[in-house]
Formats: C-alpha cells, sequence, structure tokens
C-alpha cells in the first residue's frame, strides 16, 4: 500500500541533475550519501547547507564542495543555532530590499544520528521550539559512524557498536532501545515530520516537494545503511534499506500538521529476522548460539508498533 503522490509519481519523474556531485570522500554505498543526494535533487539548487560534525564533514574539503548550493560547517551541538542565523541574515537582507524574495533561498541542517538524538538535542528542539523556517535532514545510521560506530541513543536494541559489543556481561550488545526522535519532533507540533529511506526514492522527494510547500520546521529522518558499521556489503546498501521497510523495522511515514500516515505499508511484512541475519552487527544473536528471548522480542517490538498504527488508523 502507498499514499497518493503529488509531484514524484513515476521515476520518470525524477530530474537527472543533480545538485550534489559524485566522488565523494565517503564510503561506497553510504545509504547518508544517497538519501542526502536524492534530497537535494527534489529541493534544488537554491540551499544553504548547514552541517554538523559527523561523515558528511567529507562532502566539502576546502576548497572544494560538492553542493550546487552553499555549504556551512558548524560543532556537532550548534547546526540548529547555524542554521538560524543564515535565515535571519537572508530575512534581514530581503527586508532591507537587498535580496529579491525570489532569490531566497532554503536552510537545511544536515547531521548524524548522533548529534541529532544526543549532542545536538537540545539546540534542535530550541529551534523548533522558536519555529525556525528550515529543513533538518538526519541520516541515521545508528551509531557515530564518523568516529568508529560508537553507540548513540538511536543505536537499536541488540546491535553491535563499538561501546556496546557483545559479551558475557551483555550478550545482546546495546541493552536500550532506539530513542523515537519523530515522536520527540512531534510533540512540539512542526508542521511536517517525516521518514524516509533512499531505497524509496519517490516516497522521500515527494515528501520534500510537499514539504517545501510549508513554513517552519521540516524534520526528514533518512535511514541509512553504513556498510563498515552494520557489516553489509556497499553493493548490498539497498537491499537492506528495503529490508528494513519490508520487515517493518523502519516504517515510512509522516505527520503533516501532527495528523500521522503511513505512507509505504507492505502488503505482508517479512520477519524480522530475514533484517538482521544479514548484517553481522547483529551476528552474535545467531551464533555461536541463537538468542531467541531477544529475537523474539525484536519480532515484538515491531509487531506492537504496527499493531498500534493499524488501531490509530496511521
Ligand atoms: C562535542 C563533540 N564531541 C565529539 C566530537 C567528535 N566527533 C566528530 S564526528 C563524531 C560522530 C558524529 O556522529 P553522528 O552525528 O551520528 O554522525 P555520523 O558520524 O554517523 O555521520 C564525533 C563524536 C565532536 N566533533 N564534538
Ligand atoms: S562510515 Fe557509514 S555513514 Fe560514514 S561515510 Fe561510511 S558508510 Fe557513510
Amino acid at each position: 500500500m502507498q499514499t497518493h503522490r503529488e509531484i514524484f509519481r513515476s521515476i520518470k519523474d525524477i530530474p537527472r541533475e543533480e545538485f550534489l556531485a559524485g566522488g565523494t570522500g565517503l564510503c561506497g554505498g553510504c545509504g547518508g550519501l544517497l538519501g542526502l543526494r536524492l534530497f537535494s535533487k527534489a529541493l534544488g539548487p537554491n540551499t544553504v547547507f548547514v552541517n554538523a560534525a559527523g561523515c558528511m564533514t567529507l562532502l566539502a574539503v576546502f576548497p572544494f564542495s560538492p553542493f550546487r548550493g552553499s555549504w556551512l560547517y558548524t560543532a556537532m551541538a550548534c547546526a540548529p543555532a547555524g542554521a538560524q542565523g543564515v535565515r535571519d541574515a537572508l530575512d534581514v537582507l530581503i527586508e532591507k530590499g537587498r535580496l529579491p524574495p525570489s532569490d531566497d533561498v532554503s536552510v537545511v541542517v544536515v547531521t548524524g544520528d548522533g548529534a541529532a538524538h544526543g549532542i545536538g538535542l537540545q539546540s534542535t528542539l530550541a529551534a523548533v521550539h522558536r519555529g525556525l523556517d528550515f529543513f533538518y535532514f538526519c541520516y541515521d545510521n545508528e551509531a557515530f559512524g564518523n568516529t568508529g560506530f560508537q553507540m548513540s541513543p538511536s543505536s537499536p536494541l541488540g546491535s553491535r557498536t563499538a561501546t556496546t559489543p557483545p559479551g558475557s556481561t551483555a550478550p545482546a550488545g546495546t541493552t536500550t532501545r532506539k530513542q523515537d526522535l519523530f515522536e520527540l519532533w512531534r510533540a512540539q507540533s512542526p508542521p511536517f515530520v517525516a521518514t524516509v529511506s533512499p531505497a524509496y526514492p519517490l516516497d522521500l522527494m515527494d515528501k520534500v516537494a510537499r514539504a517545501k510547500r510549508r513554513a517552519g520546521p521540516k524534520l526528514f529522518l533518512s535511514f541509512a545503511t553504513c556498510p563498515p558499521g552494520w557489516g553489509v556489503e556497499p553493493a548490498d546498501a539497498v537491499t537492506v534499506a528495503k529490508l528494513a521497510v519490508e520487515t517493518g523495522v523502519w516504517p515510512l511515514k509522516e505527520a503533516v500538521d501532527g495528523a500521522v500516515t503511513h505512507t509505504v505499508v507492505p502488503h505482508r511484512f517479512r520477519p524480522v529476522e530475514d533484517y538482521l541475519v544479514v548484517q553481522t552487527r547483529y551476528r552474535h544473536l545467531f551464533e555461536p548460539v541463537r538468542q531467541e528471548e531477544l529475537l523474539r522480542q525484536l519480532q515484538e517490538v515491531v509487531d506492537r508498533y504496527w499493531a498500534s498504527a493499524h488501531n490509530n488508523n496511521g
């Protein structure tokens, strides 16, 4: 099942023009980069990307940048504050007549989940509270990827990270559950909040195009396969991203003015195990002995989520 798309209905609607050039220093198969490329394609060239420290730092190595628009680098915690400064400067220039409104640009924060869910959460929620007119693009690879894949508040239960290696005291690896950033944002009533996946480009791009019509804070929480951190082949990055949606682990949804709609719902959900078994970060759940109880819990979390979504007609 998929909801009605307004702007990007078929693959033919995707422009050939690129606003983010290739040949960057990021890993092959980086889901974060693929999501950002599709996002920038839907948004167009008139953008300022305000980038919190993380893997995407590698995109613009002075004096080169792959972006057609502008790029500004900030410390991990304060990209939303940087975006506020850029937005204010643009508004002042427009007000003084030094910038025609037709030359205005979209202000976009780009950040990993470590900054979005943890180090930068305070400044993010403050910017949402102030109603800042900006896009917030978080590529969620479920760990601090750039510094060696340490646990972040977005790391899922049962996953291996560099700081939660499975062992005799913690056979699960990560023992905490993934923080729900979608709901943290939604609680503050911004106009647009969405989860997206680069494996579903039309869903992603249509959401961007529709969100562009709205002023205020707009979240894009983009699923991001990380081949070295997750232990998958770069060539399988999109297949794994698809499995996350087909198993129900990564629900594709949006909240427009707070009302939640699921935009892609599989006709039949595959078992969560199909998604886990292809990643070495979950290998300890299967070898040397199957951790049946944990596998059952991981399936149950997904089942419970979808049962409640269906009950609420989401
Ligand atoms: C306050 C602060 N702590 C630590 C660092 C070192 N650091 C640079 S990038 C990074 C990882 C960021 O993780 P995430 O936001 O998930 O983005 P990813 O690396 O996965 O792209 C860290 C910890 C920093 N730059 N600033
Ligand atoms: S470590 Fe992961 S998130 Fe970072 S560039 Fe490589 S694939 Fe992308």
